[in-house]
């Protein structure tokens, strides 16, 4: 495992010294977002994304492995970590089949040993219309795809996560239709943001997030986030993913962050930053989740309110 970036969370004593090193380097402290009032507070979101990472303060380890969705292990925000730990995630495999030059089984060890492991803050919003702030380590899937090989008629990437109900306690019950499944067109699985992460605050994935192995799009609503995936399909058709199987009304293929497109029974424009407690405002929603400049391209020409 090969590990790019220049600061790492191992590099330093403490989760605050760390977030404070982040923001030195963001130029933040300077311009006082780490003030009393913070960024928390403030009506309109205030960041930037200096290549990779927005220049926002990190949720706390706490908040990002306490309040989960993981309907494998439940429902309830807290379900996933009480009982994920029940999850054997080694020996773990990805089976990489369909469209490919090398289909087969890839051991997690094995593509490990392969991919750079990076270390990028993004912005994570839920269409539940709650949001964080994490700071993921993992690799970008293009190269995972690449170790496999794409052929020229794949259109479309489909992930599926481990069916286990004896470890997955909420696989017992028709919650949703088992396995979980998700889908990108090939272009957004390529784009340099899309991540498979493998930790997170440098330390391993814990389960409820998705351990060992689980995607992450910051520019769509979480639920394209698929967790503990074992099965990454390249095919010429557009998967059907779980929550549009559900409810195609509310949710779409693209599901992309959009705050001008309401989900029928709330609005999209504004959310709540997990941790700001009570009485924190909520903050604006941005288009892309602020990653429009960096994939605007991939939907030219696109009706965003019809294709959602
Ligand atoms: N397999 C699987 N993946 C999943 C989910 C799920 O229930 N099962 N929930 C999704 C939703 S709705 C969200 S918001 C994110 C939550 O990720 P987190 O718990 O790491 O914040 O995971 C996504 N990935
Ligand atoms: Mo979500």
């Amino acid at each position: 495992m090969k590990l790019k970036t220049a600061l790492k969370y191992s590099d330093v004593t403490s989760e605050h010294t760390y977030m404070n090193r982040r923001a030195l380097l963001a130029g933040m402290v300077g311009a006082g977002v780490l003030g009393a009032t913070g960024a928390r507070a403030q009506d309109k979101p205030e960041f930037k994304i200096n290549g990779f990472d927005t220049t926002e303060t990190p949720n706390t380890f706490e908040e990002i492995t306490t309040y989960n969705n993981f309907y494998e292990f439940g429902t309830d925000k807290g379900d996933p970590a009480k009982y994920a730990s029940a999850l054997t995630t080694d020996p773990w495999s990805v089976e990489i089949d369909g469209l490919v030059e090398r289909p087969g089984s890839y051991g997690l060890g094995d593509i490990l040993s392969k991919m750079d492991i990076d270390e990028r803050i993004y912005r994570f919003r839920c269409v539940e219309a709650w949001s964080m702030v994490i700071p993921w380590n993992g690799f970008e899937l293009r190269q995972l795809l690449q170790l496999a090989g794409i052929q020229s008629k794949a259109k479309y990437v489909r992930f599926e996560t481990l069916y286990r109900p004896e470890e997955m306690r909420g696989q017992q019950r028709p919650l949703l239709d088992w396995p979980y499944v998700e889908g990108l067109r090939l272009d957004e699985a390529m784009h340099p943001l899309t991540l498979m992460a493998t930790g997170l605050y440098g330390k391993e994935l814990p389960n409820q997030n998705g351990a060992p192995l689980r995607l992450v799009v910051p520019w769509k609503y979480g639920f394209k986030s698929i967790k503990s995936v074992v099965k990454i399909t390249l095919t010429d058709k557009q998967p059907v993913n779980t929550w549009k199987a559900i409810n195609h009304r509310e949710y779409g293929f693209y599901s992309n962050v959009n705050p001008e497109v309401s989900h029928p029974r709330w609005t999209q424009s504004s959310e709540r930053r997990i941790g700001g407690g009570v009485f924190a405002k909520r903050i604006e929603t941005v288009k892309f989740n602020g990653y429009e400049e960096q994939v605007a391209d991939l939907y030219k020409g696109m009706d965003l309110t019809v294709q959602y």
